[in-house]
């Protein structure tokens, strides 16, 4: 799998990514509406039941044998997981809703992996490290600030539902956090990088809004 942007770029459904550049200027999908204090809904978006599949139309395959997870940048004690090693971490559940800026939102899904708090505790970010830069197999990013990766709810996930993650929603183990639109939670995870600086990443460079945030409705930047 390609990781230069060049490469992805060269692959991408050429399509999706012009409308969605164009959604971005558009600010389509804006409504302009802040969600009631204890709604369960965040503004502008509808529940769906089903599970929509949305990456850049390529879906890498990445088996468990051949998986590792690097965990780096500015961190005292950097790792690189295997497989093994990965499950060999405590393990931990979560009951999430998921929220697409695409305006559909998911109920209650719940995810079994490796909390980013334990992955926190593990290689201890220095004082200089604020922001996390999510890298993935198809050679997509997404950035986020480290307190909002800090948060109880976010999840190195590998099942969903008891499941194995499938590959078409980021299997072996994708990101999950829940707060943010999930545009942030990369699919086919491969490194976690600690970083002093933002560095925006795929969607945030072209035209996201850099927080992502649902309950703001910060769609687009
Ligand atoms: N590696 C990777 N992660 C990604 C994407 C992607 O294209 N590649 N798309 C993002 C977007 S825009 C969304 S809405 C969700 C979709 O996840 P799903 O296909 O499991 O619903 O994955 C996010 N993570
Ligand atoms: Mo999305």
């Amino acid at each position: 799998m390609p990781d230069d942007t060049n490469g992805l770029l060269g692959q991408v459904k050429k399509k999706l990514l012009e409308s969605k550049e164009q959604w971005a200027r558009d600010g389509r999908l804006l409504t302009g509406a802040s969600a009631p204090a204890g709604q369960r809904l965040p503004p502008g978006q509808r529940e769906v039941k089903n599970w929509p599949v949305l990456d850049l139309g390529i879906q890498p395959d990445v088996p468990t044998a051949s998986w590792s997870l690097a965990v780096d940048g500015l961190v005292a004690a950097p790792v690189a997981w295997t497989w093994t090693d990965f499950l060999a971490q405590p393990q931990a559940t979560d009951v999430s809703d998921i929220h697409c800026v695409t305006a559909w939102s998911r109920y209650d899904n719940r995810w079994d992996g490796v909390s980013a708090r334990h992955l926190l505790e593990t290689v201890r970010p220095l004082p200089d490290a604020r922001f996390v830069v999510l890298h993935a197999h198809d050679g997509y990013t997404a950035n986020l600030p480290l307190d909002r990766f800090a948060d109880a709810d976010v999840m190195l996930a590998h099942s969903w539902e008891g499941m194995p993650i499938p590959r078409e929603h980021g299997g072996p183990v994708r990101l999950v956090v829940p707060k943010l639109y999930f545009w942030k939670s990369a699919k086919w995870l491969k490194r976690v990088e600690f970083t002093a600086d933002d560095r925006p990443g795929f969607w945030e460079v072209r035209g996201y809004h850099n927080e992502g945030d649902p309950w703001n409705e910060e769609r687009y930047g």
